[in-house]
């Protein structure tokens, strides 16, 4: 399935009412994100389920490709257009497996390596961070924008740069070869969920990112 990670965007509803959480959501579709990820780590798998196909409603709504964290069963049941791995998620051999060959599969890789493995594998894209200490609830060590280069070269596939990226601090990634930035609280705790994105998304322009 094709799609466009420039401005990818990953949702996290800790402390949001759930109307609150899908007004946010649907003011980063307004904003212009071109691809969301559904990230919940607390939920059960109907909790999980019920908010991913009001989430699918609204993405569908503004044609952006709707990637569920971690659950394949979540994604297949709701027959959303992804799934994301990490490292100790299930290998994306058997996420591509399961999925089909129509759906994206992407992985978070920190290394070199890993990510040639995940390429080898079967996976769409990257996700490689992360470039700054994050405030989001993730178990993740920091990766030098070195690595990140060497993993743009190293594979084929879109490579996503994540983890404390905001306008102010993108610049870093200049001249770094990425498809896209990926950023949860900078939309996610944005006054203006909406304003926020397309800030970010005309910084990522000026500096080439996108
Ligand atoms: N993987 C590496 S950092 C991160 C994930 C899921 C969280 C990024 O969140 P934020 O708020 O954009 O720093
Ligand atoms: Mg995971």
């Amino acid at each position: 399935m094709k799609f466009d990670s420039s401005m990818y965007f990953i949702t996290d509803s800790t402390n949001y009412s759930e109307e609150e959480f899908l007004y946010r959501v649907e003011q980063a579709l307004m904003g212009g994100i071109t691809l969301l990820q559904l990230r919940e780590k607390d939920k059960s798998t109907r909790e999980y389920m019920d908010l991913a196909e009001k989430v699918h409603t609204l993405t569908k709504k503004y044609n952006v490709p709707l990637i569920i964290d971690d659950r394949v069963d979540v994604a297949l049941a709701i027959d959303a257009e992804g799934v994301h791995v990490g490292q100790s998620d299930m290998p994306v051999s058997i996420a591509r497996k399961l999925m089909g060959d129509d759906k994206i599969v992407g992985a978070t890789t920190k290394t070199v390596e890993q990510a040639v493995e995940a390429y080898a594998q079967g996976a769409d894209y990257l996700g490689v961070g992360a470039i700054y200490p994050t405030t989001t609830k993730v178990k993740t060590v920091l990766t030098s924008t070195e690595t990140l280069g060497n993993i743009c070269s190293a594979v084929p596939i879109p490579v996503n740069a994540i983890g404390g990226l905001n306008k102010d601090n993108i610049d870093v990634l200049k001249g770094i070869p990425i498809a896209g930035i990926c950023v949860v609280s900078a939309i996610m705790k944005a006054d203006d969920p909406k304003q926020a994105a397309v800030e970010l998304q005309a910084r990522a322009k000026e500096l080439g990112l996108c």
